[in-house]
């Protein structure tokens, strides 16, 4: 039975056991009815309490339900015949209480939750809004600012936080919650119901806080419906009475459900799941322990790397040639950590525990105890060849040797070992303390315990892992090199960088790729000494416009590093288009939008067809976690389904001419377009 019910001292229990997260199923949601339905007709039921077995309370509706019919009874139904109850209900919460969940307990009259748990409506997050009342609800509980915080955002707040809000009632210990949910509820007979529906005590607004909370927003909720659309919801609740403010929850609600943006949104909440399971390998596979790791390398990559480890409470050996280096790099984690203690973020104590877990040093011996080696040093073979036969005979026989190399060959590095079982990347992107992905590559030899301990660490560490197979650039860089080669033969053909900038801002990204070429610095790879003016970027390189840092790179930049279009760059541009035998003309948005997105598409499909990917939600993954790909266009291989496969052949074929030497359209992407069928 999903939903079973017992009376105690004439209080009905009704606790829900549908694993892992109680969502709110069909077979849930009649449970919860029939319970309700016969609480309501026994007299000898004085109060009711709603509850969960297992990990959580309900962590909201089905999400596996949405977009088939709908089968009743619907969980508003279920949560106005709660509410409508005349006797008390208590909810008891534990674990996630998120989104129809939350909805359920603002449709009983109380709530008591554990301590530590947590309270949500992460609708928004799915490109939806409460639909099941809470936008209506929620407001009358705990005001309106609170609620368009927790509406709009979608995180989830603390069950102390909950009861400064009012939103619970009680808090209590975990293991007694049950029980003093029944004393609560036992102890509210008297009073009996308390509808959040009913309430208006908090409801005034001022009708310029909807205003100003957009706009305060207006960064973090660029090009996405559902924001608008809950703030639109909250402000119904104090305009209307509660019928009329759930119907048009409901009317956003169906909208938001049946469009694009919440479908992109959903399919990356599997998606970012399903980048966790490895197809071939079994669910038992032994893990190995990682207590203790080393990093090589005390530069940016290296220190961010680290800091994932310290912050984790896993000890960290760092190892770097020179003091210098090593100084410099242990002063920036520390400065790092600094600033997020001066945001809030971190307590001091919590600052100097994560400093305390760190070992530096000159000697690669000390490296001799970790579990886990990360190679994080220059891009060059040679180097990383030295340091991995180095490491060959220093490191514990059963370590796991890592390369944080972001487009080498992790194969042929393993091969300079004696155990290339235990050799894999682990590509961190850049800020790699903030960043979320994480490309785990697997290399021919790599044994299955070492890619599932990698795996299972990056989700201890907070990370989003995919797994790759071994080529150039893996899964991102090379679908990323496509897109810059074409960015770059577009402003020899005559586009503006701007406005090649402008193109892919305007389609969500957060910045085009010459602003992040400013911003990385254009003189990476960029030798002083071997210079021939051979590339627009060498060219700027040689007359100082290194990018941001230098005042000047594409743009040209004022003191707060605010980027203008250059007349110089421009003029710099067309003199070496003319030279290098371009005929500039002016080039439209579509064009420039088709050029670089579309080979990335194509690109996606070589990488799926070779296997490099597991499955198309995977390089979505990639793309949304590592490059800033807007989440509501669900990452480039599901926007390439929602357009249709065959749109970007034909685009492809339609650019043909144009496309840089070697660029060849994917038979896998032919195939597809042909079918007329999805990557996803
Ligand atoms: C909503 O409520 C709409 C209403 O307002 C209106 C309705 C009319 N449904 O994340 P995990 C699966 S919208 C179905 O690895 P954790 C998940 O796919 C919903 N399945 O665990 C995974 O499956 P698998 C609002 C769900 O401990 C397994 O459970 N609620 C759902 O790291 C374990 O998940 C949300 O958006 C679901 N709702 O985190 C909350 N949730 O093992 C979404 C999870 O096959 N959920 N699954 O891969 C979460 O945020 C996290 O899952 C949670 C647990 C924090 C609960």
């Amino acid at each position: 039975m999903t939903v079973k019910t017992q009376v105690t001292d004439g209080v009905l229990v009704i606790v829900s056991d549908n694993p892992p997260v109680n969502a709110l199923s069909h077979a849930v949601r009649s449970g919860l009815m029939d319970a309700v339905t016969a609480a309501g007709s026994d007299d000898a039921v004085k109060a009711v309490v709603i509850a969960a077995d297992g990990r959580t309370f309900h962590a909201g509706a089905d999400i596996t339900e949405f977009g088939k019919p709908p089968q009743s009874p619907s969980l508003p139904e279920v949560i106005e015949a709660i509410e409508a109850l005349d006797k008390p209900v208590v909810a008891a919460l534990h674990g996630t209480t998120l989104g129809g969940g939350l909805e359920v307990a603002l449709g009983a009259h109380y709530r008591v939750a554990a301590r530590g748990s947590k309270l949500g409506l992460p609708e928004v997050k799915l490109g939806l809004l409460p639909g099941a009342g809470g936008t209506q609800r929620l407001p009358r509980v705990v005001g309106v600012e609170a609620a368009l915080e927790m509406i709009a955002k979608g995180d989830p707040i603390s069950a102390e936080k909950a009861q400064s809000l009012g939103l619970v009632d009680e808090l209590v210990e975990a293991e007694k919650l049950r029980d003093a949910a029944i004393a609560f509820a036992r102890a509210r007979i008297a009073d009996g119901p308390r509808r959040s529906g009913a309430r208006t005590d908090k409801l005034s607004a001022d009708a310029e806080v909807f205003h100003a909370f957009a706009q305060k927003n207006a960064r973090r909720f660029r090009g996405m419906d559902a924001p608008q659309a809950c703030i639109e919801a909250v402000r119904a609740a104090t305009e209307k009475p509660l019928s009329e403010g759930l119907k048009l929850e409901r009317e956003l609600f169906t909208k938001l459900m049946t469009g694009d943006q919440s479908a992109a949104l959903r399919h990356l909440f599997f998606a970012e799941r399903a980048a966790a399971k490895i197809d071939d390998i079994a669910k038992d596979t032994p893990r190995k322990t990682v207590s203790k790791v080393g990093v090589i390398g005390a530069g940016t990559m290296g220190g961010g790397i680290t800091m994932n480890f310290l912050s984790a409470g896993i000890p960290v050996t760092l190892v770097e040639r020179e003091q210098a280096a090593l100084d410099r790099g242990v002063a920036t984690i520390r400065k790092n950590y600094e600033a997020s203690a001066a945001k809030g973020r971190l307590s001091q104590d919590q600052v100097e525990a994560a400093m305390a877990r760190l070992t530096p040093t000159l000697d690669m011996d000390a490296l001799s105890d970790c579990d886990l080696i990360i190679e994080a040093v220059f891009e060059l073979m040679r180097i990383k060849k030295e340091i991995f036969s180095a490491l060959d005979s220093i490191a514990k026989d059963d370590a796991i040797l890592a390369t944080n190399t972001s487009y080498l060959d992790v194969n042929e590095i393993a091969a300079v070992t004696q155990r290339p079982e235990s050799v894999l990347g682990l590509h961190f992107f850049s800020p790699a303390n903030i960043m979320k992905l994480l490309e785990i590559v697997r290399g021919a030899k790599t044994a299955d315990t070492v890619l599932a301990t990698a795996m299972d660490l990056s989700r201890k560490i907070g990370k989003v892992a995919v797994v790759a197979g071994v080529c150039h650039g893996f899964i991102g860089n090379r679908m990323l090199a496509q897109r810059q080669a074409e960015a770059n033969s577009l402003i020899l053909e005559g586009a503006k960088p701007w406005d090649v900038d402008r193109v892919l801002v305007e389609f969500g990204l957060p910045m085009g790729p010459f602003q992040m070429a400013d911003l990385a610095g254009l003189d990476i790879g960029w030798d002083p000494d071997a210079t021939s003016s051979s590339t627009v970027r060498e060219i700027l390189c040689e007359q100082d416009r290194r990018g941001q840092k230098t005042g000047a790179g594409f743009y040209d930049y004022d003191q707060n590093r605010r980027g203008a279009p250059s007349e110089h760059v421009e003029r710099l541009i067309a003199e070496f288009a003319d030279k290098a035998g371009y005929k500039q003309r002016a080039i439209d948005d579509q064009e420039i939008r088709e050029r670089l997105l579309y080979p990335m598409v194509n690109e996606g499909a070589k990488i799926l067809d070779e296997g490099i990917a597991q499955r198309a939600s995977d390089i979505d993954v990639v793309w949304v976690y590592g490059y800033g790909w807007p989440t509501y266009r669900g990452g480039p291989m599901f926007w390439a389904d929602q357009i249709g496969a065959k749109t970007v052949l034909d685009g492809l074929e339609k650019h043909a001419d144009r496309f840089a030497q070697g660029f060849e359209i994917s038979p896998f992407l032919r195939r597809k377009a042909q079918e007329n069928a999805p990557f996803n």
